[in-house]
């Protein structure tokens, strides 16, 4: 007899994504804490997600907001406390909700004990952690640039040697080749596990096996030998969600990453249908323009890939990136439809989606006038380096505009109160603006509003298993205003057709959908051949 095998939890499940800092804050001080998460657990209940994957909380000199850890078995006092944290995965875990950790692994902060042991000399036990090269003040081993500008080498006089960072000058590379590195690390994800969080996102994973002498950042030949490793050695003696960020991910190498024998990992978050924005070969920053059909194609190409041999990540927003309706939508005229349609395209397809905080708010980008009002590294390093090489002011607040870290880093819209509700202190970065308009006490009770859509939307998959297991397949590929596309399991057949734009667009699928049932629709009344700016219906027919 043959028993269908269940399927893995998160399968099924949503993910919340939390930026601590920017969440709320309980004690005035201006800077999200856990005691603030704790205290908006019902609100998360109510959204309907199933765990909270939460940035890095551990012990950090925040120069990258937390990406720089100093101590990874401690929580920074910035934060709270252990306990606090103890408390939250106990009070998570009474409302069914799982905890995932961010695991930065690729680099540690310049803070931390061991690359101070290791900086002291070249015969220090801890050296080895880190990639060194030898070179001569002004001489650096190579040319490679780091990700937030600058050289990626880094000159230590007292031992007369270049140390590499991926990142900024304070988050110096471990080195993966050492397995005293791997195994501190493997040991340190077992303590967590202990402590019954439900998973990880794993930090700029592809590039821990990078070889600087050969400029391999990511996909260095021993990075699936690594994450196989260190998957047998701690994940696979739990029952996780794991998640890589991988910049480097195709469609070949996310079935290794996302192998349903779980030897990796859960899944990846890949990023080509982020990057379809900006012009090849060059950086974040240069846009290109924006194509439905480019991004569609994207879209479909890792839905038929991953089909039975992986699983993808669904995601618009981290905290790395614009806020989505910005991007994608129109925040001016159509804020709410246009959210509402890029949420059920999104959640439609097959994986498993990520919400990121104050997007089922629809909430959007920030212009802050003064580059001063910005925090982010990468923000004030590009500004610099962009003035020096000829750029205008103008053209370099343009950039931060639309693909500026700190549009999704802005405080998180509680109510309409002063500050938002997010502190009742000075805020570590200013609150957006728009708060008065877009805050979550106002759509909690607005069944109208982008909260009410998204909340329907996350318990439909609880509801309906085509969402979890459909085929899909991409309808009207060409079409530069349509975004159609169908979801098959067995007899049964569910259509997402959205108008991706703000012009009414005619679409010949939906009367040959009649008598289909409606599951979601973020207009009034039926839905007719001509689509309305940024309609999105979803059906069903049995
Ligand atoms: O980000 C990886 C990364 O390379 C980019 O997201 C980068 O931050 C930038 O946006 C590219 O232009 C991860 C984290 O998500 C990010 O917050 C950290 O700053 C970074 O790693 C370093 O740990
Ligand atoms: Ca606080």
């Amino acid at each position: 007899m043959t028993e269908k095998k269940t399927q893995p939890w998160w399968k099924k499940a949503v993910v919340y994504q939390i930026y601590p800092k920017s969440f709320q804050d309980s004690n005035g001080d201006g800077i999200g804490d856990i005691q603030g998460i704790i205290s908006r657990l019902d609100y998360l209940k109510d959204l309907g997600v199933d765990a909270l994957w939460i940035s890095p909380m551990y012990c950090s000199p925040q120069d990258d907001n937390g990406y720089d850890i100093s101590d990874y078995r401690n929580i920074d006092p910035m934060f709270g406390t252990m306990e606090d944290m103890e408390e939250l995965i106990q009070e998570a875990k009474k409302r069914e909700i799982r905890i995932i950790m961010d695991l930065v692994l690729n680099h540690t902060s310049d803070e931390h004990p061991w690359f101070q042991e290791a900086k002291k000399s070249k015969e220090n036990p801890y050296h080895d952690y880190y990639v060194w090269r030898d070179g001569t003040p002004g001489k650096l081993p190579n040319d490679m640039k780091a990700v937030f500008g600058g050289p990626a080498w880094e000159w230590v006089p007292q031992i007369g040697q270049y140390y590499f960072h991926q990142f900024s000058v304070k988050q110096p590379d471990l080195n993966w080749e050492n397995p005293k590195v791997r195994q501190e690390i493997y040991d340190m994800i077992l303590w967590w596990m202990a402590k019954g969080v439900g998973g990880f996102r794993l930090d700029v994973i592809d590039q821990i096996a990078k070889e600087p002498d050969r400029k391999i950042t990511n996909n260095g030949p021993r990075l699936h030998e690594f994450l196989q490793e260190m998957s047998r050695e701690t994940f696979q003696k739990g029952d996780l969600l794991t998640v890589g960020e991988a910049w480097g991910a195709n469609t070949e190498n996310a079935k290794l990453y996302s192998n349903p024998d779980g030897s990796e990992f859960s899944m990846v978050f890949q990023f080509e249908h982020v990057m379809l924005d900006q012009q090849e070969g060059k950086e974040k920053w240069d846009l290109a323009p924006l194509s439905l059909v480019k991004l569609k194609k994207n879209l479909a190409k890792w839905q038929d890939s991953l089909y039975g041999c992986g699983w993808n990540s669904l995601f618009w927003d981290n905290h790395d990136l614009p806020r989505i309706v910005s991007r994608w939508g129109d925040d001016q005229n159509y804020r709410v439809e246009s959210a509402k349609m890029l949420a059920a395209v999104l959640h439609g397809m097959q994986g498993t989606p990520y919400i990121y905080q104050g997007e089922e708010l629809g909430m959007t980008n920030v212009q802050f006038a003064d580059i001063e009002e910005y925090r982010d590294i990468e923000i004030h390093n590009m500004y610099r380096e962009r003035l020096d090489g000829g750029y205008t002011r103008q053209e370099v607040m343009e950039s931060i505009y639309a693909k500026g870290r700190d549009n999704a880093r802005t405080p998180m819209q509680w109510n309409d109160q002063e500050n938002a509700g997010f502190t009742t202190g000075t805020p570590w970065i200013r609150v957006n603006p728009n708060y008065r308009q877009i805050n979550m006490e106002q759509e909690r009770k607005d069944p109208g509003s982008v909260f009410s859509f998204y909340r329907r939307l996350v318990h439909l998959r609880k509801e309906e298993p085509i969402f979890v297991e459909g085929r899909f397949e991409l309808l009207l590929p060409e079409d530069e205003q349509i975004f159609a596309y169908t979801r098959t399991l067995g007899s049964e057949q569910m259509l997402v057709c959205a108008n991706f734009s703000g012009q009414p667009a005619k679409c010949g699928l939906i009367p040959q959908w009649k008598n289909a049932r409606e599951l979601l629709h973020n207009y009034e009344g039926d839905v007719k051949e001509e689509l309305r700016p940024y309609e999105v219906v979803i059906l069903i027919r049995r």
